[in-house]
């Protein structure tokens, strides 16, 4: 059977990553069976989670992932046209290759109780003696990240400012539909729900959690896909 490699989880959520949350949220949706193998990324064949194993073949990076489980098992947006497809990829490029950006730093940069919650989270599994050490090692990395990515060079008002315009984007373009296309979902919902439920859902406090709580069709499209794929989790 096919294995998730992903972060155990956590906070009531799928998982604490965007992307493992996303790939889950995929499976889930397509009705595709699978194990779920708690990980961390540093036996990750990209060093980096989710990644799958699957008939012999390993997978890193959700969207290989994704293009494999489309032409392998499911491909949840056969319907689309065109023009959706299009705006879809430039969305899950919006969600994953920005926004995820500013949910990373609200995480590991922006407050010293976000990072106590979110060393927890990810390092708690660890024996306490190299727990601090792999943890802070781990923050260096990520914020060396931030700041190469090019977010991490702004202030925290102009970071969170950028979030909030994708947030914006993300609210007005999934109106009042059910999902980002109608009444399916497709895997822009796998991604934006992977990205959403980690913002407003979780316990790290920012402007940008503030701001995406202020969107109701955005609380109540997070709050739709709990229930609906995630009946175990008992989302309030
Ligand atoms: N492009 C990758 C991104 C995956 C990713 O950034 N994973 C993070 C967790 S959210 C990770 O494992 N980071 C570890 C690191 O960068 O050292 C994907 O789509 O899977």
């Amino acid at each position: 059977m096919l294995k998730l490699y992903q972060f155990e989880r956590s906070w009531g959520i799928p998982n604490l990553s965007p992307f493992c949350c996303k790939i889950e949220t995929y499976l889930r949706m397509a009705g595709i069976e699978h194990d779920i193998k708690p990980a961390l990324p540093m036996r990750a064949p990209k060093g980096k989670l989710p990644y799958i194993s699957d008939n012999g073949k390993t997978l890193g990076d959700s969207r290989f992932i994704i293009e494999y489980l489309k032409s392998t098992y499911k491909n949840l947006d056969n319907g689309l046209t065109g023009e959706e497809l299009a705006i879809s990829t430039a969305m899950q490029r919006l969600l994953e290759e920005h926004l995820f950006w500013v949910a990373l730093y609200s995480r590991w940069q922006y407050t010293d109780e976000n990072w106590q919650v979110n060393k927890q989270a990810i390092f708690g599994v660890l024996p306490p003696i190299i727990r601090d050490i792999a943890a802070n090692r781990w923050r260096k990395k990520i914020q060396q990240q931030i700041y190469g990515h090019g977010m991490g060079r702004h202030q925290a008002e102009e970071i969170f400012a950028l979030g909030k315009q994708d947030i914006d984007a993300l609210s007005d373009y999934l109106g009042h539909k059910p999902y980002f296309f109608g009444d399916h979902p497709t895997t822009l919902d796998a991604s934006a729900f992977g990205l959403l439920i980690n913002i407003s859902g979780c316990p790290i406090e920012s402007p940008l959690k503030e701001y995406a709580l202020t969107k109701e069709n955005l609380t109540a499209y997070n709050t739709r896909i709990m229930h609906s794929f995630y009946p175990d989790l008992h989302f309030p």
